[in-house]
C-alpha cells in the first residue's frame, strides 16, 4: 500500500501590506497598496500586493500602479520595504522549523512542510497547524493561513480557499470531491492560455477540474504537450512532488521575558530549567546533536548578552545538556546584580 502523506502548506494574508499593518496601526480598516510609487496616477511600476480593502476595489498583485490608483485614488500607497518583510520572514521560518526538517521555503510568505511520519493523523496535523497560527501570530502579530492534505498540490489548494487566517483539512477520501468543482486555474501552472485550450477542447468557456479529469492522457499530451502527462495526474488529485528541504535546522532557542524585570533566584532558575527542557525535548524528538549551547540574558537597562560553550562531541542526553548549561546561568547572576529582564537559552545543533 502507498504511504499515506500528511502535507501543509502555509501561506501569510496580504503578507507585505499585513505587515505594514502591524507596523502603522493607524492603517487598519484602511485601504493599503505595496509597490511603485503611483506619482498621481502617472507611476510605472506594479502592485506587489494589497490589503483586502484594497482588494474590495479591484487592486490586485502585479496590477499596474496607475491602475491601482484609479481604482481607489484614497488608497495608503507604500513603497517595498523588502528588508523588513525579510526580517519578519526569518521569525517565521524559525517557528515553522521548530516542526522538524522537512520543510521547503517556496517564497517569503509561504512553505509546506512534511509531516508525514510525524503525526498519525490529519486531526494531530490540524493542531498543528492551529499551533503554528498562534505562535506566528503570538511573535509577529501577523495571521496566515494552512491547508492540509495529502499531497503538496491539494494543500496548496485547500489553502487559498480557507484565505484570509484559516485553516483547511482535505482528508484523502475527499480530496477528488474537493477539487472537481473548481477551475481548472486553480492547478498550479494552468494559466489563462491553458485554461483556453482546455476549455476549447471541452467546448466550455470555464472547464472545472472534474472536466478536465475526462480528457484521456494522450489526448492532453497532444493538446498541452509534455506537460499534458502531470496535468493528467492533477486532475486526478495526484501530486507526486515531495517536500524539499534545502536547509538544515541549525539552531532551536527559546526566550522568556519577565512580567516584571527580576533578581529572583527561584523565579530565575525555575524559568531557565522550563527554557532547557522546552527546548531540548524538541531537539531530542527531532533526534539531533546538540554541539554547544548559548545563553542570553537581557537586562533591566536592555543591553543584551550572551555566553556560550561548546560541546566538540556532540551530546545527546537532554540532562547532560542542562548540566552543562547550568554554569553559564551562574556566571551571568555573579558578574553584576542588574536586573533582568529576559531570559534565552539556544542549541546549536549539528
Ligand atoms: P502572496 O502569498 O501571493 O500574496 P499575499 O500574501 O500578498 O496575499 P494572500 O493573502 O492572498 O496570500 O505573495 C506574498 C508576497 O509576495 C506579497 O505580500 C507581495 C509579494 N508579491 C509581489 O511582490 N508580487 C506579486 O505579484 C505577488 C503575487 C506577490
Ligand atoms: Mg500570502
Ligand atoms: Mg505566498
Amino acid at each position: 500500500m502507498k504511504l499515506q502523506k500528511i502535507i501543509m502548506h502555509l501561506d501569510m494574508d496580504y503578507f507585505f501590506a499585513q505587515v505594514e499593518e502591524r507596523e502603522n496601526p493607524e492603517f487598519k480598516g484602511k485601504s493599503v497598496v505595496v509597490g511603485a510609487n503611483p506619482r498621481n496616477g502617472k507611476g510605472r511600476g506594479v502592485v506587489s500586493t494589497s490589503n483586502y480593502k484594497a482588494r474590495e476595489y479591484g487592486i490586485r498583485s502585479g496590477m499596474p500602479i496607475s491602475r491601482a490608483y484609479k481604482l481607489n485614488p484614497g488608497a495608503i500607497f507604500l513603497p517595498v520595504n523588502m528588508r523588513l518583510y525579510e526580517k519578519t520572514a526569518e521569525s517565521i521560518s524559525q517557528i515553522l522549523g521548530e516542526e522538524g526538517p522537512k520543510i521547503e521555503k517556496i517564497s517569503l510568505d509561504e512553505a509546506y512542510i512534511d509531516l508525514t511520519g510525524k503525526y498519525k493523523t490529519f486531526k494531530e496535523a490540524k493542531k498543528i497547524g492551529e499551533k503554528l497560527k498562534k505562535e506566528i501570530l503570538k511573535k509577529e502579530g501577523l495571521t496566515s493561513t494552512v491547508g492540509i492534505a495529502e499531497n503538496k498540490m491539494l494543500a496548496k489548494i485547500a489553502c487559498e480557499s480557507a484565505k484570509p487566517n484559516g485553516i483547511k483539512v482535505v482528508l484523502p477520501k475527499n480530496s477528488l470531491n474537493f477539487i472537481s468543482d473548481l477551475d481548472v486555474q486553480k492547478i498550479p501552472g494552468i494559466g489563462p492560455k491553458t485554461k483556453e485550450k482546455i476549455g476549447k477542447y471541452l467546448s466550455k468557456e470555464n472547464p472545472k477540474i472534474k472536466d478536465a479529469s475526462k480528457i484521456k492522457k494522450k489526448e492532453l499530451v497532444l493538446l498541452l504537450g509534455k506537460r499534458g502527462e502531470d496535468f493528467f495526474k492533477k486532475f486526478q488529485g495526484v501530486d507526486d512532488a515531495r517536500v524539499l528541504s534545502k536547509r538544515k535546522i541549525k539552531s532551536v532557542g527559546r526566550e522568556h521575558t519577565f512580567q516584571k524585570d527580576t533578581r529572583d533566584p527561584e523565579k530565575i532558575t525555575k524559568i531557565f530549567r522550563n527554557l532547557v527542557n522546552t527546548v531540548t525535548d524538541k531537539v531530542q524528538r527531532k533526534n539531533l546533536i546538540v554541539k554547544g549551547v548559548v545563553v542570553i540574558f537581557r537586562f533591566e537597562d536592555f543591553k543584551k548578552h550572551t555566553k556560550q560553550i561548546a560541546f566538540p562531541g556532540g551530546i545527546y542526553d537532554k540532562k547532560f545538556v542542562y548540566k552543562k548549561s547550568v554554569p553559564l546561568l551562574l556566571r551571568f547572576l555573579m558578574e553584576n546584580n542588574k536586573k533582568i529582564r529576559l531570559i534565552g537559552f539556544r542549541t546549536i545543533l549539528k
